[in-house]
């Protein structure tokens, strides 16, 4: 055969009719009506129609094209044909079919049958729920997202870095602590990157951000909880207070939401979905302020609850009332918050934010206590021992600036910008309380 093109479903056109052209996939389905028989092959694009008149094809090609079975992989040649009615307006007529890859029978799960399958059976055949388009399309949302996030960052000067994700101690509570073994030694899984990030503050690099793997032994069995997710984080160096990194990630989420909306039309559109970029400036609430507003819609909360899931959903429902789907609490009550938090003076407060999405957190950040005194005595009113602290108390002690920094959750960011009910859907293979495989 001279001149065989390989094409994938997108590439492949009416101007490639009458060329000989290889097109390799998935089968998705086979109907065979009398004289003639449709084979649709999927590939990552989308699909094209192999079309099969009996008349006219080899015996052989037409005994395999027949009778394989749905999902397996296969390679066909044939010529490329015009045909208005078809996907793409081009269809091919087959010389050969390869089978490169039987698909066993029965499917664990189907992929373009119509019934609603259980959470459960989707993540335990996960292969096969990506191989829907829609799904996947999540996952491509989330490459550029984090494209996005990384030239944004990098245009504004910061240094993506790495910490160890093994680790000695814990920075965000003992409760949700990855215990593991490590040469005799007690050591954890990093709940996020917040003492390196901070030590790299003292050492000149100033601007880091950070994109890598958290674990948090989440008791909680939530749609916004799950025991290993993507932290992006960052920490910014002479700040003159925490409204520099409010600034510095209000830019960065309008950027990234609004670069979502443009590069991701066709992924958006296979979801049914729309992303628009929320009104700026964020509204900035105190957490006082949100604490009144909910109680005032009937929550029974005071002053030093937390706003908890109830709360930030109900202020969520406020904010959209009055056109804002992103907004920052800020000032929380030192007492709630970790001890590397800067206390507000004379106040319980402290200089602290959270950034909600939709009636839901993706971040938290704030100022931190820099002056080495301070940090030592808020880590015994914590009940903490500075011993277990050292290294890194030790990068306070001989030249710390202010600094600042946060941490979004990735995940939590995909599912508010596409409005999906589960986290889960925004990761490839979840892991939660229940699921460790696959
Ligand atoms: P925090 O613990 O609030 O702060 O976490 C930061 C952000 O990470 C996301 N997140 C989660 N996402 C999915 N599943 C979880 N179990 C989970 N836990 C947290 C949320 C949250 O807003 N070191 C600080 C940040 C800082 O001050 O720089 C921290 O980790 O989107």
């Amino acid at each position: 055969m001279s001149d065989v093109t390989l094409r994938d479903s997108k590439s492949l056109s009416p101007a490639d009719a009458e060329k000989d052209v290889t097109v390799q996939g998935w089968v998705q389905d086979v109907r065979n009506l009398g004289g003639i028989s449709f084979l649709v092959l999927r590939d990552r694009f989308g699909t094209v129609q192999i079309t099969a008149p009996k008349k006219k094809i080899a015996p052989e090609v037409m005994g395999v094209l027949t009778s394989v079975s749905r999902e397996s992989v296969v390679k066909i040649k044939g010529a490329a044909k015009a045909a208005p009615q078809a996907k793409g307006g081009v269809e091919v007529i087959p010389s050969s079919i390869e089978v490169l890859s039987p698909a066993a029978t029965p499917l664990p799960m189907g992929v373009i049958d119509k019934v609603n399958v259980e959470a459960d059976t989707r993540f335990d055949h996960r292969f096969m729920d990506l191989r829907k388009p829609e799904n996947r399309a999540v996952f491509e949302i989330k490459s550029i997202t984090l494209n996005l996030i990384d030239q944004f960052l990098v245009s504004e000067g910061f240094t993506e870095v790495f910490t160890p994700k093994i680790v000695a101690s814990g920075a965000e509570g003992g409760a949700t602590l990855f215990k593991l073994g490590y040469f005799g030694q007690e050591a954890y899984l990093a709940q996020s990157p917040q003492l390196y990030k901070q030590m790299l503050m003292s050492t000149g690099l100033d601007r880091v951000f950070e994109i890598g793997p958290a674990f948090r032994a989440e008791p909680s069995d939530t749609v916004r909880h799950v025991s290993e997710f993507i932290s992006f984080d960052g920490e910014m160096a002479f700040i003159d207070s925490m409204k520099d990194v409010l600034d510095l990630i209000e830019r960065c989420t309008q950027y990234v939401i609004g670069g979502v909306a443009d590069r991701a039309k066709p992924q958006l559109e296979l979801l049914g979905k729309e992303v628009a970029v929320p009104g700026a400036p964020y509204p900035i609430i105190e957490y006082k302020d949100a604490v009144e507003m909910v109680a005032g819609e009937g929550m029974h909360i005071k002053l030093g609850d937390d706003l908890g899931t109830e709360g930030e959903k109900l202020l969520g429902d406020i904010m959209k009332a009055k056109g804002n789907e992103m907004y920052w609490i800020v000032e929380y009550p030192e007492e709630a918050k970790p001890f590397y938090i800067m206390e507000k003076d004379g106040t319980p407060y402290s200089y602290s934010f959270d950034l909600d999405y939709k009636g839901q957190e993706i971040s938290s950040g704030g100022q931190r206590e820099h002056r080495y005194d301070r940090l030592v005595a808020r880590m015994h009113k914590k009940g903490l021992n500075p011993e277990a602290f050292k290294f890194y108390l030790d990068a306070f002690e001989y030249g710390m600036p202010p600094h600042g920094g946060w941490g979004i959750g990735v995940e939590r960011l995909v599912q508010k910008m596409l409005d999906l009910p589960n986290i889960r859907e925004t990761i490839l293979f979840p892991r939660d309380r229940v699921r460790l495989v696959p």
